[in-house]
């Protein structure tokens, strides 16, 4: 079939077309179909057969432009190519934390799935003061084991370049993180929010501190030449879905070989910014204090588990066993894991900066309606940007970097 836009009218047609959506919807009453995409680019809907044993499945298509600008924002519907192809990667590699795929076409740009119905998207939950006990842990284990295993540690390296060479073209989505991650929110930009109280506080401080920006320009380049792994490329909390026992990474359409820390200071730095939130939200101290248990969580699995596979793959594309005495093969790895936690940083440092003026901000801030906490809370952002970016390879270890953060906030609460 050739690429048309799905709408709700043709849907029940499309979607009974094909033998395994027939087989999960069942017979009986008329589809209901109910568009439910809250994301920046696509359009997601829900397709349900109502009865007493309700089935549904989402179907997820890419339209030619941005959807959150319009049709006047081209943007490659091909980007669903990539979100196929790192999906069944992920559904190889970690299954337990991802949808299951019924259905793909590339010609169609659309991606038909597991409705995870039961599940909430975590940002919404953490904007509530909902917490997840296993939230932190199974983030770290699923940063480790994606990225160890399409990295070259995890894979030999004919096997690893035929796998880079299925995401080589995401283009137009990796030049929109370039540019909205690390450029324009770091000058004054069409595209910037409009909130001129925040924005003027954070290019007065960019433009006053020339090393801070001499380091976005750093984690930019590290962005652009590192081909460490297949990352998600966005991961932040609304691309996580969440229950009691159940987490799901959805949404991986900015998938490409990029730098280890990307994907972790991304969500760390989203993380950071549900703490900022609950000064104003209801969580308070005990849920921020959560928070901060959670980071910790995140970075402590994800390097536990990356070494434990490590240990367990002395030959690889880059190891080769026996290379390195027991001792300094220990020194390297300990300075390997060091590099990703500072990159990690760095990497949050710019997500912090970008989600407060840049065009996509968080539900968690840019949702306060009073504009003076609003402000009050971006300029917050800003300033633990500008504090994690020139400690970031200061930084030791993750003890460390809870360390700074806490003393961070307890100063900029005596200030206000
Ligand atoms: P976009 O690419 O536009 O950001 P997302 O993949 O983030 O779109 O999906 C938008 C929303 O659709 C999500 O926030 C979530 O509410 C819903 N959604 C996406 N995939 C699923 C799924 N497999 N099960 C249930 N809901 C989903
Ligand atoms: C125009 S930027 C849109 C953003 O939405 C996605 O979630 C990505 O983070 C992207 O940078
Ligand atoms: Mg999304």
């Amino acid at each position: 079939m050739s690429y048309q836009i799905l709408n709700s009218e043709i849907l029940p047609e499309y979607v009974l077309g094909i033998e395994r959506c027939k087989q999960v919807l069942g017979d009986g009453e008329d589809l209901v179909i109910t568009e439910i995409g809250d994301g920046n680019l696509n359009y997601v809907y829900r397709v349900t057969r109502p009865g007493p044993e309700k089935r549904s499945l989402i179907v997820k298509q890419a339209v030619p432009y941005l959807r959150m600008v319009g049709e006047e924002w081209p943007l490659s519907k091909d980007r669903m190519i990539i979100e196929i192809r790192a999906l069944q990667a992920y559904n190889r590699i970690a299954p337990d934390f991802v949808p299951d795929i019924y259905h793909a076409d590339e010609n169609m740009c659309v991606l038909i799935m597991q409705d995870l119905g039961e599940v909430n998207v975590l940002r919404y939950d953490m904007i509530k003061g909902i917490s997840f006990p296993d939230i932190g842990v199974d983030i770290g284990r699923f940063l480790a084991v994606t990225l160890f295993k399409t990295s070259y540690l995890g894979m030999e390296s004919i096997e690893r370049r035929k796998l880079m060479g299925e995401f080589t073209l995401n283009d137009d989505l990796c030049k929109l993180t370039e540019e909205f991650i690390f450029t324009f929110p770091f000058i004054d930009h069409e595209s910037n929010y409009e909130n001129r109280p925040t924005n003027e506080y954070a290019l007065a401080l960019f433009r006053s501190q020339p090393e801070y920006l001499k380091r976005v320009l750093h984690f930019k380049e590290l962005f652009l030449a590192k081909s460490d792994a297949l990352i998600h490329g966005d991961l932040h909390t609304g691309s996580l879905m969440a229950g009691r026992g159940e987490t799901y990474v959805i949404d991986s359409e900015f998938a490409f070989f990029g730098p280890f820390g990307f994907d972790v200071g991304k969500i760390i730095a989203n993380f950071l910014m549900s703490y900022t939130s609950h000064f104003s939200r209801n969580g308070g101290p005990e849920y921020q204090a959560w928070i901060l248990e959670e980071v910790r969580k995140i970075w402590t699995t994800f390097e536990q588990e990356f070494l434990a596979m490590w240990a367990a793959a002395p030959v690889s594309a880059l190891m080769f066993d026996g290379f390195l005495e027991a001792a300094d093969l220990e020194a390297y790895k300990r300075d390997f894991m060091q590099q990703i936690f500072h990159d990690a940083i760095g990497f949050g440092a710019c997500s912090l900066a970008r989600r407060t003026v840049g065009i996509a901000g968080v539900a968690d801030i840019r949702d306060i309606e009073d504009p003076e906490t609003r402000t009050r809370l971006e300029k917050i952002n800003i300033d633990l940007s500008f504090r994690l970016m020139m400690a970031h390879d200061q930084i030791e270890d993750i003890d460390a970097l809870i360390a700074v953060i806490e003393q961070f906030y307890t100063e900029t609460m005596q200030l206000s």
